[in-house]
C-alpha cells in the first residue's frame, strides 16, 4: 500500500499561540514607542519570529542595529515563553487531539510542520510530543513559510510523497507553502483568506476522515 500522511501546522492550527505571540509582540512595540492592532497581527501568523519582528519595526518606522534586534528577539521569545508556561491540555484546540488519533488510527502517518522554534516545548506542555512520526520546526528550516520547505523536510523525513501529503494550515503564507510543495492545503479559519485552500473548516473537530482528499476505498489500509 501507498503511503499518505496528514501534516499539522502548530499555532492556530493544534494550540491557539497566536493570542500569545500578539501580547509579547505588542509590549515590545509599546516599550518602542508604537502600537499595532490585533488586524495587522494576523498577517505575521506562520512568520518567523527574526521576519516577524522586521515587519512590525517597520510598522512603527523604528530602525535598530542588528545587535538590538538580536536583543530584542530574545526579550520578545521570554515575554512570549511566560505564557507558554501556563499551558496544559486544556488549551489544545478544540478536536485536535481526536483527530490526531483518528488519523493514527487509520493508519497515516503524522508529521509537524511549525515555524516556532519552541515547537517541541509546546507539544510537551499540552501533552502531544509523542503523537508525532516527524517534527520539523523552526529550528530545522532555514527558509519560511510560504517556501516549502518545512512541508517537504516533513514528507522526506516520513518517506511519503508529496502528492500523498495534506496540510493542515491557518496562515495564508502555510497554504501556500502547501501548494508549492504539491500537497493538499486544507485551511483551518477564515475561509475568505483560506480560499486557495481545497476547503476551510473552523477547527479539527470538523475534520473526518472521509474528507482527507486521498481518501478511497483503496487508501484504507485493510
Ligand atoms: P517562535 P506556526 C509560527 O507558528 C507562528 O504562527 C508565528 O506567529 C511565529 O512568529 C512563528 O511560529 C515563530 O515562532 O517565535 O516560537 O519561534 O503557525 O508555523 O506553527
Ligand atoms: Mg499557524
Amino acid at each position: 500500500m501507498e503511503g499518505y500522511a496528514c501534516i499539522f501546522d502548530l499555532d492556530g492550527v493544534i494550540v491557539d499561540t497566536a493570542k500569545y505571540h500578539f501580547l509579547a509582540w505588542r509590549k515590545l512595540a509599546n516599550a518602542l514607542g508604537f502600537d499595532f492592532t490585533e488586524n495587522q497581527n494576523e498577517s505575521l501568523k506562520g512568520i518567523s519570529r527574526a521576519e516577524s519582528l522586521d515587519i512590525i519595526l517597520a510598522w512603527g518606522n523604528v530602525e535598530l542595529t542588528h545587535a538590538e534586534k538580536d536583543e530584542w528577539l530574545k526579550t520578545k521569545n521570554n515575554w512570549y515563553l511566560e505564557h507558554v508556561l501556563t499551558m496544559n491540555e486544556e488549551a489544545i484546540l478544540p478536536g485536535a487531539k481526536e483527530f490526531i488519533t483518528i488519523v493514527k488510527n487509520a493508519g497515516f502517518k503524522i508529521a509537524l510542520g511549525s515555524a516556532s522554534k519552541n515547537a517541541v516545548s509546546i507539544l510537551e506542555k499540552v501533552g502531544l510530543l509523542n503523537q508525532f512520526d516527524a517534527i520539523i520546526d523552526g529550528t530545522k528550516t532555514t527558509k519560511s513559510k510560504p517556501d516549502p520547505q518545512v512541508f517537504t523536510m516533513c514528507a522526506d523525513e516520513l518517506g511519503i510523497a508529496y502528492k500523498n501529503c495534506v496540510v493542515f494550515e491557518d496562515a495564508e503564507a502555510g497554504i501556500e507553502a502547501a501548494l508549492s510543495a504539491g500537497m493538499a492545503a486544507i485551511g483551518i479559519g477564515n475561509k475568505t483568506i483560506l480560499n486557495r485552500a481545497l476547503f476551510a473548516v473552523n477547527d479539527l473537530s470538523e475534520m473526518t476522515l472521509e474528507k482527507l482528499p486521498f481518501i478511497n476505498s483503496n487508501t484504507i489500509p485493510h
